[in-house]
């Protein structure tokens, strides 16, 4: 690697490492892995899985393109020759915003075991210039601008394909973008993001505003653009279709170029379908099928074997219904094909809960993956059993051999070995390296449940990531934090149901009795990291909250150096790679039943923290893993949510009434307190939303939370025993290995 890397320095810039800067360092450092990644052999098969999904957040690639290329130590090594550190260099990278959150973390986690199975399987997405949004903190409220990330030197690497795609007057022209995905010790895979050459991110203007109706101008700036008006829903459906419709072409060409006959596409092919967002390429390869000379029978039938989805959440807000008056103004020759997939079902099943467009003229993407493919799966034990028993029941009873559970995963590589390198290393010189290739090995750790010296150890690693949190914080944001204090950390995308208000009206009391005197026995640094759709008004306010609180604290000298809280600007997969190892309290607070899964609970148990939460999502099965004493479970279970759902059983104002404690803490959004600081109108939003709505009964589980928190940070002192969860949490880790979710995807439904 040195010999490489004076070359390309050399060649580059005329210069050698010592003089080098990072900048520099880091662009020959890309194109020497670019390199060895292009000779790389790719995977084969005689099938081959097309994962196409709207996002793929898959992060900073440099460390872990090294990583699986086993190339990482050796690089270390070098650069501290010559006194840089990897960290350093890999802080001019920036990171690919093609993502929001957990669905498209997975999706890169995904592409990473795939490769590493040595699968023959490439994603299929949208090449986002600007991203999601980059957040900014002004006056408190969050403030959305763009992302731009694409640079000269990337990993993307132009290609010679491009397609025709349709629209109802015009036709654009695709490129196609590469990322190579090398597996860890394995063949290559891809990652291919479709993008327009006429794209300009000129008419960006005041944040994230531009003209949503200039599709050639506009159609690969931002991932999950405004969908608030009639434009937004226009451009978003637009996407998807120039999405799908580039996928389907390119599985076509791919199959036809190997000598497929397409008549049995569903041997060489397998087409994961990642939410509903890339729906329209069934309705798109049944097109294309027919095209080239298929009966709509015949394609149905092979589009229908080839086609499975993947379900990640029960929010009806996720569940795309689009009209059919927008599908005619985008994508009108879809549309005789919606028509007659519907007109099947309709002929076949005499029950509304199942058709594709509905009585008020809207077509139900969800519906279309569940009859029109062959597999139909959750993402958590708990999730796929809600699926079954109530939000896709009716499907269930027709199709009870299409449903599966495929309980989320997250790779190893990036979440363990290069988020905590000291940890990982720890654990290979303990019990040997397996574990990198198999994750069930780490269990060998709880052989040393009760060693002192491995318990406080991990004591120590863990003091080391705090210490550097402390550091990075106080760079990136200029916020001072007290290593030796509880880090209790909640970071995930902004939303009611993940309840971040819920974590803030603890916040409150803890504010509360140390103004009373009741102080902590070790002080409490609250960390948030999140961002809002930008059009979510409740989720902002939300946010405003937390700042205002970390306003309040900061300037309150009886208060601060005892709790602080920190909301983290722009959270993202880098600053997650910095937040996972340093956390002792891993926040999963969702109401039961509406976290599809969840994978930071994951991540935080990995890395040695011990998870708050409730038994949702893949919550349950953590708790099932590591057992009552190593685990903090509170609040209502699923089938009490769900009946008080069904029932309308349940009234936030009655229990703000009848609870004084619950009513103080409330109050105090809008207190005179906190409107000094802040907005009083959103605060008052907050507020009213939760007396009087409170649709995810934050409410309802507010007083067992602070109890079960209170009493996590008392069990916090007795430091052997809070180590020794860490430990059996590391050590119950390994299921969640997505190495083992992909294995099962591959066996029980791609059968690659
Ligand atoms: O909200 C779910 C999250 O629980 C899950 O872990 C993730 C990956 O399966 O998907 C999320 N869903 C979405 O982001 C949108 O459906």
């Amino acid at each position: 690697m040195e010999q490489l890397l004076q070359e390309m320095l050399q060649k580059n810039y005329g210069k050698n490492i010592q003089d080098a800067s990072n900048e520099e360092i880091y662009t020959a450092l890309l194109e020497i892995t670019k390199e060895k990644m292009a000779g790389m052999k790719r995977n084969e098969g005689s099938k081959k899985l097309y994962y196409i999904s709207a996002e793929f957040l898959i992060g900073k690639l440099l460390s872990n393109n090294l990583i699986n290329l086993g190339l990482f130590d050796e690089t270390r090594e070098v650069l501290k020759r010559y006194d840089k550190e990897i960290t350093e260099i890999e802080e001019v990278e920036p990171e690919p915003s093609l993502g929001n959150g957990g669905l498209g973390r997975l999706a890169a986690c995904f592409l990473d075991s795939i490769a590493t199975l040595g699968l023959p399987g490439d994603g299929v997405g949208l090449n986002y210039h600007d991203g999601l949004f980059r957040q900014t903190f002004v006056d408190n409220k969050q403030r959305e601008e763009k992302n731009p990330w694409i640079t000269d030197q990337s990993w993307l690497t132009k290609t010679e394909r491009h397609f025709e795609v349709p629209f109802q007057n015009f036709t654009l022209t695709s490129t196609m973008y590469d990322i190579d995905v090398p597996g860890y010790q394995n063949g290559c895979n891809k990652l291919h993001l479709f993008d327009l050459d006429t794209v300009d991110e000129s008419i960006i203007h005041d944040g994230i505003q531009f003209n949503k109706e200039d599709i050639r101008k506009n159609l690969t700036l931002f991932l999950y653009p405004d969908d608030s008006d009639e434009a937004g829903q226009l451009l978003r459906i637009y996407q998807q279709y120039f999405m799908v419709s580039n996928a389907a072409q390119l599985i076509l060409a791919e199959a036809e170029e190997k000598g497929y006959d397409l008549y049995h596409l569903y041997d060489h092919v397998a087409i994961q379908i990642n939410d509903t967002h890339p729906t329209m390429v069934i309705p798109e390869l049944i097109r294309l099928l027919m095209q080239r000379g298929f009966n709509m029978d015949t394609a149905v039938d092979v589009v229908r074997k080839t086609c499975a989805y993947t379900n990640h959440t029960i929010l009806a807000e996720a569940l795309e219904k689009w009209p059919v008056s927008y599908l005619e103004k985008v994508v009108p020759h879809l549309m005789p094909i919606i028509r007659d997939l519907d007109a099947r079902v309709k002929r076949d099943f005499h029950d509304e809960r199942v058709y594709i467009i509905d009585g008020q003229n809207r077509v139900h993407m969800a519906h279309i993956d569940i009859h029109f493919g062959y597999a139909v799966n959750g993402v958590a034990a708990l999730h796929t059993e809600i699926l079954k028993e109530s939000e896709l029941k009716p499907f269930y009873d027709i199709y009870p051999e299409k449903f599966n559970n495929k309980t989320n995963g997250i790779t190893f590589r990036r979440w363990l070995v290069h988020c905590n390198h000291r940890l990982s290393d720890y654990l290979t010189g303990l019990i040997g390296p397996e574990f990198m290739e198999d994750a069930s090995n780490l269990e060998k750790l709880l052989a040393y449940k009760d060693d002192e010296n491995v318990l406080a150890d991990l004591k120590t690693i863990k003091k080391e990531a705090k210490a550097e949190l402390k550091k990075y914080l106080m760079q990136t944001q200029g916020v001072e934090i007290d290593e030796n204090s509880i880090f209790d950390i909640q970071i995930k995308r902004l939303h009611e149901y993940k309840r971040q208000q819920m974590n803030a009206l603890y916040a409150i009391y803890k504010y509360k009795e140390i103004k009373k005197g009741n102080l902590p026995k070790r002080p409490i640094t609250m960390i948030f990291g999140a961002k809002a759709a930008p059009a979510y008004t409740i989720a902002k306010d939300i946010i405003h909250l937390l700042l205002c609180l970390q306003k309040l604290i900061e300037n309150d000298p009886a208060v601060r150096p005892y709790l602080r809280i920190v909301m983290v600007e722009n959270y993202n997969v880098t600053k997650a790679e910095k937040l996972i190892p340093a956390c002792d309290i891993s926040e999963q607070i969702s109401l039961a039943s509406k976290e599809a899964s969840g994978t930071g609970n994951m991540k935080f148990m990995l890395n040695g923290a011990v998870t708050l939460g409730t038994e949702d999502g893949a919550n349950v099965e953590i708790h099932e893993l590591v057992g009552d004493d190593n685990i903090y479970i509170f609040g209502a279970k699923s089938e009490e949510v769900i009946r008080l759902y069904d029932t309308n059983g349940y009234n936030s104002g009655k229990i703000y009434d009848g609870d004084a404690m619950i009513e103080e803490l409330v109050d105090f959004i809008i207190s005179k307190d906190l409107i000094r600081i802040g907005d009083p109108v959103s605060l008052a939003r907050l507020y009213k939303e939760l007396v009087s709505k409170d649709w995810f009964m934050t409410l309802l589980d507010v007083k067992e939370y602070i109890e079960t928190k209170e009493r996590m940070l008392a069990d916090y002192e007795d430091e052997l025993s809070w180590e020794r969860k860490a430990l059996v949490n590391i050590a119950k880790a390994g299921f969640f290995s997505s190495d083992r979710t992909i294995r099962e995807y591959n066996d029980d439904i791609w059968r690659l």
